[in-house]
């Protein structure tokens, strides 16, 4: 693994591709790998893209790709499918649409399905961000599913998140959950050339000046702390971040250059005042909070004797143990078995 790490920063297009397989697989010596590659990263804007199911995700992806292309930037484009364990039919729709695309050396697509746990998931797709990321590419492309807990998780990682609706899509504005809202730096209504595109809109502006935007500090907060990170204090409205909503068709490449315009205006608004630096270190702060205690569980689990945990299911089963006490009692055994 860490033999490809020199090539691939050299721009070697297979290392790339291996260490990316690698990162999927959780192969052997992928963490010597991505901690040679650290130190390299932090050059490309990453873009997260989420919104429900066929809103044209990855149709926008291909249009912006394309557009960033015409500029000259690199793309790097991960496409997570969190709900197929396989390289199943969704993936192989986003590849004949991502075709455009194909025989260009400034852009790389990977596709990447779950294989164990959603947090499982999430660290690989910030892994393969990074290898993107020391790779070169001045453009990392993020598309997941709005599927719960996916998109919140793709927050943590990029650093601008695009939230896409499309009219139609049952009942319409009523149809996207508070929480998504939240989350977007850059709405887009895509399908603009399909009746109700107005609605969706109006729908989408009003429900923006209603919600707050101090809700979306409060969401990254949220998920647990290492240390007390500063907030910035928010007085004054100039301070704040309003979404701006951008139409598009996708798939007649219309509307994304005012997409890009926004992404733009939203990492200028991140890079005045400090405000990059405090998304950092929260960013920072939640992957490290989520690596721990996944590193944790698993020496736990690795260190339990199996016949203790059985024992102890069974007497919360009995009623005998309730469930805090067993945490209790599998801790100390937990404790005992390394002192030994
Ligand atoms: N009319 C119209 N159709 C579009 C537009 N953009 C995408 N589509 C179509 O909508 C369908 C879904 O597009 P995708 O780009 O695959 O949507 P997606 O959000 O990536 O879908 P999933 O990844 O499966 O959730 C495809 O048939 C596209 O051709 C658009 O702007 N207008
Ligand atoms: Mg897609």
């Amino acid at each position: 693994m860490i033999d490809l790490v020199e090539p691939l920063l050299g721009g070697d297009r297979r290392a790339l591709a291996r260490l990316l397989t690698a990162v999927e697989n959780e192969a052997a010596g992928i963490e010597s790998a991505l901690a040679a590659l650290y130190p390299h990263t932090g050059h490309a804007w990453v873009i997260g893209l989420t919104g429900s199911p066929g809103s044209g995700k990855s149709s926008l992806v291909t249009a912006l790709a394309k557009q960033y292309r015409a500029q000259g930037e690199t793309v790097g484009i991960i496409a997570v499918d969190p709900t197929s364990p396989f390289t199943g039919g969704a993936i192989l729709g986003d590849r004949i649409r991502m075709r455009d695309l194909s025989g260009d050396r400034g852009v790389f697509i990977r596709s990447m399905a779950t294989r164990g746990s959603l947090g499982g998931l999430s660290r690989a797709t910030r892994d393969a961000i990074r290898v993107l990321d020391a790779a070169g590419f001045d453009r990392v492309l993020v598309e997941t599913v709005g599927a719960g807990q996916s998109e919140v998780d793709i927050v943590r990682a990029a650093y601008t998140t695009v939230v896409i609706e499309a009219p139609g899509m049952g009942d319409d504005v009523q149809a996207i959950k508070a929480g998504i809202l939240e989350i977007a730096d850059v709405l887009v209504v895509n399908k603009a050339d399909r009746p109700g595109a107005d609605n969706t809109v109006r729908g989408l502006r009003a429900m923006l000046e209603m919600g707050h935007p101090a809700s979306r500090e409060q969401l990254v907060r949220h998920h647990g702390q290492l240390i007390a990170v500063e907030t910035p204090t928010r007085s004054g409205d100039e301070r704040l971040w309003l979404p701006p909503v951008v139409r598009t068709v996708a798939i007649e490449d219309k509307g994304i250059e005012e997409v890009m315009q926004a992404i733009e205006a939203h990492r200028a608004f991140l890079n005045q005042d400090g405000r990059m630096t405090t998304l950092e270190r929260q960013h920072i702060e939640i992957e490290l909070h989520n690596r721990l205690r996944e590193a944790l569980m698993m020496r736990l689990l690795r260190t339990l004797p199996v016949a203790s945990v059985e024992s102890i299911v069974n007497q919360v089963q009995q009623r005998t143990l309730d469930p805090q006490g067993a945490v209790e009692q599998l801790l100390e055994i937990q404790a005992t078995t390394v002192a030994k």
